[in-house]
C-alpha cells in the first residue's frame, strides 16, 4: 500500500516539475525579455562571489563598449638591450598575437643606451600599433655618486662568494633601481596611468580576449601578477627594517586594510620574503607616482640597499603595494597564462583553461610549486576561480 501511494506522489511531483520546464523553455523561446531576466548566466552572474572571481563580459573583445568606444590611457613597457632584439621580438609577437592585435594599445621601449637601428625595424615590424623607442636619463639609471663605492663593492665580493644571482653585477643594480622608482617618471610615459610590464623571452599561454586595464579601472585596482614566491634573503637583509622605520615615521599611508597578512607571518616582525614576481605586472603608474610611494622610494634609496645589497624591483614593488593599498586593490589574473623562465602560471579557475585555449599544463603551474606564496596570497584573498 505504501509503496503505491510513494509512487502516485513521486508521480504527480514529476508531472508539476515538467510543466513548470516545459513552460519556462517555452517562454524563454517565445519571450526575449523572461529568457534573458532568468537565464542561469545571469543568475549566477548576480551572486557577488562568482562575479568578482572570472572577468565579466564586457570587458571582452569584440564587445564594442570596450573595443571601439573605450579604451584605457595604457601602454605596453618593455626595458630591454639591444643584445636582447631576438627575446624582445619574440615576446612582442607572443603577446601581440594573443591580445594587443584586438586592442593596440601602444608600445614603449626604455634603454639607456640608443636603440639599433635594428632593434627598433624588428620589433616594429611585430606590432599592430603605435611604438615609441626611449632613452633612459643618466641619473634615472646609473649608481648615484652619493654611494660608497667601497662598501658597494665589499657587498658585491660578499655575495659572488655566496653565489648569490646576479651578486656581482651593477647593471643588474641599476634595473632593479630603475624599475623600483624611475621607469614611471620617464618622459615617454609621462601622459599615460597604465603600463603592462613585458619582458625579453616570455611567453603568454592563452587567449587573453579582454581588457584588463579597463577592467583594473572599473574596479579600482592598482597592481596585479601571476606568479608570486619568495625572495633570496642574502639579497635584502636590511630591507624590512628599513621598511619599519619608514612606516613608524609615516604611519597615515599604511593602508588600513593592508596585505600585511600576506608579507609577513607574525603581524609585520619578520617579512616572510613573498613578493609578487614583477617580470609581470599590469599596475597603475600613478599609484608609484603618489605621496606615500614617492616618499618611500625615496627613503629606501637614500639607504643605499639598491647597491650595497641588491634589493630587488620585485619585493620593492610589492611591499609598497601590499602595504600602501587596500588589498582588494591587488588582483591575481588567473585567467593570464603566463612563463617568465623557469615558471609557469597556468589557469586552474573553473572554465578559465578553456576559455582562454591554453597551450600550458595547467597541473605544472607555478601555483602548486613549494617555492610559491599562493598560500600566503589566498589566506588574505581567497581563491575565487
Ligand atoms: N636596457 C637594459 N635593460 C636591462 C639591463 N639588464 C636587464 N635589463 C632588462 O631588465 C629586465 C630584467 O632583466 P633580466 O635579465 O630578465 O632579469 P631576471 O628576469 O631577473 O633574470 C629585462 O626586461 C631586461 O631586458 C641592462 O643593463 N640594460
Ligand atoms: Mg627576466
Amino acid at each position: 500500500m505504501s509503496t503505491l501511494r510513494m509512487n502516485t506522489t513521486t508521480r504527480y511531483v514529476l508531472l508539476v516539475f515538467i510543466v513548470i520546464i516545459g513552460l519556462h523553455s517555452i517562454l524563454s523561446f517565445t519571450h526575449e525579455e523572461y529568457g534573458r531576466a532568468t537565464s542561469l548566466k545571469r543568475i549566477t552572474g548576480q551572486i557577488p562571489w562568482s562575479s568578482t572571481s572570472s572577468i565579466p563580459e564586457q570587458y571582452y573583445h569584440p564587445n564594442p563598449a570596450v573595443n571601439a568606444t573605450r579604451r584605457a590611457n595604457a601602454t605596453i613597457l618593455m626595458l630591454a638591450r639591444n643584445s636582447d632584439t631576438d627575446n624582445a621580438v619574440r615576446s612582442v609577437r607572443e603577446l601581440e598575437d594573443k591580445f594587443n592585435k584586438n586592442f593596440q594599445y601602444p608600445w614603449v621601449f626604455l634603454n639607456e643606451e640608443p636603440f639599433s637601428e635594428e632593434f627598433k625595424r624588428r620589433v616594429s615590424n611585430v606590432i599592430s600599433g603605435p611604438v615609441e623607442f626611449g632613452l633612459i636619463p643618466h641619473d634615472h639609471w646609473f649608481q648615484p655618486d652619493w654611494i660608497d663605492e667601497a662598501k658597494a663593492t665589499a657587498g658585491r665580493e660578499k655575495m659572488v662568494q655566496d653565489r648569490i644571482i646576479y651578486g656581482g653585477s651593477v647593471s643588474y643594480r641599476n634595473m632593479c633601481r630603475f624599475n623600483s622608482g624611475f621607469f614611471y617618471r620617464h618622459s615617454l610615459l609621462q601622459k599615460y596611468k597604465w603600463y603592462w610590464r613585458v619582458e625579453p623571452d616570455v611567453h603568454f599561454h592563452c587567449d587573453i580576449e579582454f581588457d584588463p586595464f579597463l577592467y583594473m579601472e572599473d574596479n579600482d585596482k592598482v597592481y596585479s601578477f601571476t606568479i608570486t614566491m619568495y625572495e633570496y634573503y642574502a639579497t635584502i637583509p636590511t630591507l624590512w627594517d628599513t621598511v619599519k622605520k619608514f612606516t613608524d615615521m609615516y604611519p597615515q599611508f599604511v593602508s588600513s586594510d593592508n596585505s600585511m597578512g600576506y608579507l609577513s607571518d607574525n603581524g609585520g616582525e619578520t617579512y616572510n620574503l613573498c613578493h609578487f614576481w614583477s617580470n609581470f605586472e599590469i599596475a597603475s603608474m600613478d599609484f608609484w607616482r603618489s605621496e606615500a610611494y614617492t616618499k618611500f622610494f625615496n627613503f629606501l634609496d637614500e639607504a643605499g640597499g639598491f647597491y650595497y645589497e641588491r634589493w630587488g624591483d620585485a619585493p620593492v614593488h610589492s611591499i609598497g603595494a601590499g602595504l600602501f593599498a587596500r588589498k582588494d586593490q591587488i588582483h591575481f589574473w588567473d585567467n593570464i597564462g603566463y612563463e617568465h623562465n623557469p615558471y609557469t602560471h597556468c589557469p586552474r579557475g573553473s572554465g578559465n583553461w578553456e576559455k582562454g585555449k591554453c597551450a600550458c599544463d595547467p597541473k605544472r603551474s607555478f601555483d602548486f610549486d613549494g617555492y610559491s606564496c599562493m598560500r600566503q596570497w589566498e589566506r588574505i584573498s581567497p581563491f575565487q576561480g
